[in-house]
């Protein structure tokens, strides 16, 4: 029988009933995701139940120092023993099963757990909560569920997961319950500060040299209401830099008085240009990004257009102007 909910008792009871299970998130994996995983990983062993975390994707440079972060396997594939040695799958974070980017995982039942409000539900167990601020904050739930006492270790995992998904408890998802959560897990001996450090002071090099060329190209128009930044190859090779050095470069043109949007240019390879849209306020960027194949939400979307740097930058200024409802 298939059951969904908010609560996280069937979750429980689904864990506590198996015997080893593999554990997986979606791609790109975030603070969320690795935190959940890892405490997930934690609470089965605690109840008896071995666990095997698999993610198509590295762990972010930021997030390898979490506690356990090291025993999170990256593979194209499935591990061999899978599904023979295993017999159940929990997947966090996953909006959709192909989000996950493996193949094969319905073979055994799922337990899904997540907060995406789009998620189809395509567990035996649905663990399913659009209301929570994290999967990390469910994960702490299920753990006063199974009755098991999380360690300071674990607590520092979940924090991690709810101080990440919540910008540092900035963003609309800061919630009473998240900082209930939050307030929680420090006391079970989460550790904000050291979170804080991995999380923020934990840049390269060259992300940082990249920052510095990205913003001397930085222009503002349409009135003072959109910045433009640009990497272009150059810049990538002055900073000795890769498209994983890009990552929070976006953030600083959008915290400028008056900007309402910012679009990051970055060219890495020829003739190919990846497009980060950012906004605040009322402007839709996934719109624009959808209008060049991309996506995204509302606030933060992306796409990647062909062509040459100066006149795809011309082009999709000229858009995001437009749905400023000003021009270039
Ligand atoms: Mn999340």
């Amino acid at each position: 029988m298939t059951t969904t909910s908010t609560d996280p008792h069937d979750a429980a009871i689904k864990l506590s009933e198996a015997y080893r299970i593999l554990l997986t998130c979606h791609r790109n994996p975030d603070g969320d995701a690795i935190g959940s995983e890892l405490a997930i990983a934690e609470l089965a062993e605690k109840s008896g139940v071995k666990a095997v975390i698999v993610n198509r994707d590295e762990t972010p440079a930021n997030l390898r120092m979490l506690p356990g972060a090291d025993r999170v396997v990256v593979s194209n594939e499935l591990p061999e023993d899978f599904p023979e040695k295993y017999d159940l799958v929990v997947t966090v974070e996953c909006p959709q099963i192909e989000r996950s980017g493996f193949e094969g995982l319905t073979q055994l039942p799922i337990l899904n757990i997540d907060h995406h409000p789009d998620n189809p539900a395509y567990g035996v167990v649905n663990y399913l909560d659009d209301q929570s601020p994290a999967v990390g904050e469910m994960v702490w739930r299920l753990f006063g569920e199974v009755g098991v006492l999380p360690s300071p270790e674990a607590a520092t995992n979940m924090f991690t997961a709810l101080s990440t998904d919540t910008g540092d408890f900035r963003y609309s998802n800061a919630t009473g319950r998240a900082f209930r959560a939050a307030a929680e897990m420090v006391d079970a001996g989460a550790q904000p500060p050291q979170v804080a450090n991995w999380v923020h002071n934990n840049r390269s090099l060259a992300s940082v040299r990249l920052l510095g060329e990205s913003l001397r190209t930085l222009r503002i128009v349409c009135d003072g209401r959109l910045a433009l930044i640009t990497a272009d190859q150059e810049a990538f090779q002055r900073a000795e830099a890769g498209p994983e050095d890009t990552e929070e470069t976006v953030n600083i043109p959008r915290s400028i008085a008056g900007v309402e949007a910012v679009v990051y240019f970055k060219q890495w390879e020829p003739e190919v240009v990846r497009i980060s849209l950012r906004a605040r306020g009322s402007v839709d960027v996934r719109k624009v990004a959808a209008s060049f194949g991309g996506g995204g939400h509302p606030n933060a979307a992306g796409c990647t257009v062909k062509g040459k740097l100066t006149e795809v930058e011309e082009m999709v200024a000229a858009a995001v102007a437009e749905a400023l409802g000003g021009s270039v």
